[in-house]
């Protein structure tokens, strides 16, 4: 038995489960290695934080000109999309046309100047959780931190009263409860990337580990 949410277990039985596995999907939608659900599965290490929008925070630090400290309000008005796209679990379940609204990665970094080599960015969870990608991997339409989910306030299991949300990657990069943004010059491991998950993490090449 053991506890799934062991980090280290977590990652050996899910290495172990992919040796010698015989693979579904890869289709045109469908990544390499995942099966379609309906559900929404919730994926949550530890504790789910209790942060109401009015004690939340958004701060920016490391490797920016100016570090931000934005109130909830200062921070939904940066801007505001609504997109449904696809979203790919480790695990290996996938779902198909998820509707979110958020604020644009894009609007963010456009109230941001990143000094000069910060190329990675670690996410920063309440509660505890981090996890990092390279800053080119963020500038794209479809990056949001997303407020709603269906129209609905983003139910705090899935990480509400905000999340990131970067759907060309494994969801774990998705950081839940966010809280704030550090700019680097060189990668770091963020939490699961620590136990052994993927420091790039894309769902077509299979990026589980490393
Ligand atoms: N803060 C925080 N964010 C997190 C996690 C977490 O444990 N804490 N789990 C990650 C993992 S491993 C996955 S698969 C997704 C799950 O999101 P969901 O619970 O909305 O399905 O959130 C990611 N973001
Ligand atoms: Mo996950």
């Amino acid at each position: 038995m053991g506890n799934f949410w062991d980090p280290l277990q977590r990652v050996t039985r899910l290495k172990r489960a992919d040796a010698g596995r015989e693979h579904t999907g890869g289709t045109d939608r469908l990544p390499p290695g995942q099966v379609l659900t309906l559900k929404f599965p919730v994926l949550t290490f530890g504790e789910t934080p209790s942060i109401t929008p009015e004690s939340w925070r958004f701060q920016v630090w490391g490797l920016v000109e100016e570090p931000k400290d934005w109130s909830w309000n200062e921070f939904l008005a940066l801007g505001k999309q609504t997109q449904t796209c696809d979203i790919h679990c480790v695990t290996r379940w996938s779902k198909f046309d998820t509707t979110w609204t958020g604020v644009p990665f894009k609007a963010v970094i456009e109230q941001l100047r990143p000094k000069p080599g910060a190329d990675f960015v670690l996410f920063h969870s309440y509660g505890g959780y981090t996890t990092n990608v390279p800053l080119a991997q963020l500038l794209r339409d479809d990056v949001l931190f997303a407020y709603e989910y269906d129209s609905q306030p983003l139910p705090r299991e899935h990480g509400g009263p905000m999340r990131g949300l970067l759907p060309h990657l494994y969801l774990w990069k998705s950081a839940k409860w966010v809280r704030g943004m550090e700019f680097m010059s060189q990668d770091r491991p963020g939490f699961w990337e620590m136990y052994g998950y993927h420091m790039l993490g894309g769902p077509w090449d299979e990026q589980r580990f490393s």
